[in-house]
């Protein structure tokens, strides 16, 4: 898709179209690119970098370059045709100048075709211009290098020539600097921007992204680049899984316009990770393509299952759960109007789309099967026992299910509950040991903060089928605490407590508690963290005692503060190994008392999913490798952590 073709620039000045000015972005900023915060912020960047993209699906482009510099600056350069310099008839002024200073001057985009990648559909540049201190472009076509500046929106320099260039070279550069009355803080963090940005290079094959920042002492730079676009994605996302097979089943077609892109690859898991894309941008919620998709994902294995009698005729049909289950897949599509539906506008709502996708990866799954029989027996062999062991799960699930309804009143034996009984003032501590639970029991505050004891590590529920975690005591015991039930018979109406409190050691051990804790709640209630309800205690790490006063430092930083503001000489120092080691009231003091803990909120962040699911089975999953570079590199990030 990325492969360049000779500029021929079919572009007419007279197709873009001036509707408002730039003030109303300036005004309301939520309004376009949803929130000043930090996400909006990234989004700036994102909305440059799609330009250049559908400049590169366009088959112009091969190349993108991003750099972040001092100052919080980002630049982002392409090798495409350059953007247009001509005069826009009706504006008087250079096309380029429209599209950077003119809101809804899209245009037509991509050489004839539509705009494909994500943002905002052409107006992300006069976004962006808008909400920046400053904005350069500088654009090298037909021998000329031209360069203009504009500042908070408005133009400041003419399009000049500032020097000359090869006839053979072109392309665009834009560099900005976001607006800091705008945005909460100008700060862009460098994993956020890689993760997008090696996202967009899966999801184009054939073109290279690469991502510099000079901030720090020293540059460092990444390039993303997939021949194989999303069948490497896939290969990505499975690389700390143990594949059920060597290839990624690959299938790809256009059909009314829309093109289909599908890979997917089975692994030992028995979790189903598989994401959707519309335009390069994320379908967290599904939609037509989806369904399509797996539809004909279930017509064509229950075919070819009876087809070969791997499924007898008296037995039941595979479900498509059965088929999917340990699946990793990608959906892509490109469609020239896309209508987004749904409460965030994520779902897509094109009925053609189900059509296309059905039909696409109906056709070529079905031939891929037939001539790999070795491939198509094991994912067949692994739904037929996904379909045996779902049906002991139901009859399990169906236990705790009747419990929650009959014994609602009997909850776990260890949980000491708290006596207020409205949601909302209460909160649930999941507590790492009896020991720690002990003390958290006597430092209570009894109307309020009910106490969970765990004992030792629960349940790796990325490692096991769900008919073992439902049999599992410390995971019946949250279920039953929490009230909500859990994946299709989730009410979050019934949740008993609205601060669910995850409290481990600050060590190792702990972390590792923690992660198997969230991971359980983000595969069986992930709503609980998407709304905010799940929270990190903070234990102290070191308690420092001198002249009679008790001071606590949660983090290095803030043990070598308060030494250096308390002097050094006569103080005492005790590194706290865990939660056991403090007595009720320490407890209380340090990591429950409401007006002087600290809490972490956990949350989920939606638009880059397969990054999260990927940090889950890397943890979680019985690849060592992966896991140890991924706590190498990240182990930075980790302040409480002792490793
Ligand atoms: C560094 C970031 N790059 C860009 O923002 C970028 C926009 C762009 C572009 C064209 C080529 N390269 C680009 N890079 C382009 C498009 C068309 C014709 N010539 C050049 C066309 O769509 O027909 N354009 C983005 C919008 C426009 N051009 C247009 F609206 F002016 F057509």
């Amino acid at each position: 898709m990325a492969e360049k073709h000779n500029a021929v620039d079919d572009y007419n000045a007279d197709q873009i179209q001036i509707l408002e000015g730039l003030e109303a972005v300036r005004k309301r900023p939520g309004m376009y690119i949803g929130t000043t915060s930090s996400r909006g912020l990234h989004h700036l960047v994102y909305e440059i970098v799609d330009n250049s993209v559908d400049e590169s699906l366009a088959g112009f482009c091969d190349e993108i370059h991003v750099t972040i510099s001092e100052g919080e600056i980002i630049t982002v350069e392409d090798n495409g045709r350059g953007m247009p310099v001509d005069i826009h008839p009706k504006a008087g002024v250079p096309a380029v100048e429209v599209i950077f200073t003119q809101l809804h001057a899209g245009g037509k985009f991509g050489g004839g075709a539509y705009k494909v990648s994500g943002g905002l559909h052409g107006v992300g540049a006069s976004v962006v211009n808008a909400l920046s201190d400053w904005t350069e472009v500088e654009i090298k076509r037909d021998g000329n290098i031209y360069r203009q500046r504009y500042e908070r929106g408005k133009t400041v320099t003419k399009l000049e020539i500032i020097g000359k260039c090869k006839k053979s070279e072109h392309g665009s550069k834009v560099s900005f600097r976001a607006d800091e009355t705008i945005f909460e803080e100008v700060l862009y963090d460098y994993s956020v921007l890689r993760a997008r940005l090696r996202e967009m290079a899966f999801l184009t094959k054939g073109l290279k992204i690469s991502l510099k920042d000079e901030r720090g002492e020293q540059d460092v730079e990444e390039t993303f680049h997939y021949e194989g676009g999303i069948k490497e994605f896939v290969t990505y996302l499975n690389r700390s899984t143990t594949p059920l097979y060597e290839d990624v089943i690959y299938c790809e077609g256009v059909k009314d316009d829309i093109m289909v892109e599908v890979a997917l690859q089975h692994n030992d898991s028995y979790n189903e990770n598989c994401y959707s894309y519309v335009n390069n941008i994320t379908t967290p919620e599904g939609g037509m393509h989806l369904t399509g998709f797996r539809n004909a994902l279930t017509k064509t294995f229950n075919d070819y299952a009876r087809g070969q009698k791997l499924l007898k005729d008296s037995e039941q049909n595979l479900s498509g759960e059965d088929i999917r289950e340990g699946m990793t897949a990608i959906v892509s599509i490109k469609i020239g109007e896309p209508q987004f539906e749904g409460q965030t506008k994520q779902k897509l709502g094109n009925s053609e789309a189900k059509t296309a996708v059905d039909s696409v990866v109906s056709e070529q799954l079905l031939y891929y099967l037939e001539q790999h029989p070795r491939e198509a027996k094991a994912i067949c062999e692994k739904a037929i026992t996904a379909q045996r062991a779902r049906a002991a799960a139901r009859k399990a699930r169906e236990t705790v299910r009747r419990k929650n309804a009959l014994e609602s009143a009997t909850l776990p034996g260890k949980l000491a509950d708290c006596s207020d009984r409205n949601p909302e003032n209460c909160e649930i501590y999941i507590v790492e040991g009896d020991s720690a639970g002990g003390s958290a029991k006597t430092a209570r505050s009894r109307a309020t903060q009910a106490i969970l004891p765990l004992r030792g590590k629960i349940l790796n529920v990325e490692k096991a089928r769900e008919d073992r975690i439902y049999g599992n005591a410390e995971i019946k015991a949250m279920i039953t605490a929490f009230g909500t039930g859990i994946r299709d018979d989730f009410d979050i109406s019934k949740l008993r407590y609205h601060k669910i409190i995850i409290m481990t050691d600050a060590d190792v051990d702990g972390a590792h508690i923690a992660t198997l804790l969230l991971t359980f709640i983000y595969r069986f209630m992930p709503e609980l963290i998407r709304q905010g309800y799940v929270y990190l205690a903070q234990p102290p790490l070191y308690k420092i005692e001198k002249n009679k006063k008790t001071y606590y430092a949660y983090s290095d930083q803030e043990q070598n503060d308060i030494l250096n503001s308390v002097g050094r000489d006569g103080v005492r120092i005790q590194r706290y190994k865990g939660l056991g080691e403090m007595d009720a009231e320490q407890l209380w003091e340090t990591t429950m008392d409401p007006e002087k803990r600290i809490l972490k909120r956990v949350n989920i962040d939606d638009e880059q999913a397969s990054d999260l699911d990927l940090t889950f089975n890397t943890l979680m999953g019985d690849k060592v490798e992966p896991r140890r570079e991924f706590i190498e590199a990240n182990a930075k990030y980790v302040t409480n952590l002792d490793i």
